[in-house]
């Protein structure tokens, strides 16, 4: 395989995986500065792969309790609003 038909093969991959995530609608890609692209599943904001009652715990403990930062704001963000906020917890399922 040449260089170049391994970065077409690169491309059709990474698209056919940014098209699953946005299909997803709950999974997205999240990069900080100086960081690597990384997947984060939305409400998630403790990252342990699952959405459950302790991220929104972890939430409202970042948010009123003085609680560790959060691990990924954009996973923290379940309403996808852009801020965290209360709603977060609220609406994590
Ligand atoms: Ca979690
Ligand atoms: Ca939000």
């Amino acid at each position: 395989m040449t260089s170049q038909s391994k970065k077409t093969t690169g491309r059709i991959v990474f698209l056919t995986m940014c098209a699953v995530v946005l299909s997803l609608g709950s999974v997205g890609l999240a990069q900080e500065e100086g960081e690597r692209l990384r997947f984060f599943m939305r409400g998630d904001s403790n990252v342990d792969g699952a959405v459950d009652m302790t991220d929104a715990i972890e939430t409202l403990g970042a948010l009123f309790l003085g609680g560790d930062d959060l691990l990924c704001e954009d996973a923290a963000d379940t309403d996808d609003n852009g801020e965290v906020d209360i709603s977060d917890a609220v609406a994590t399922p």
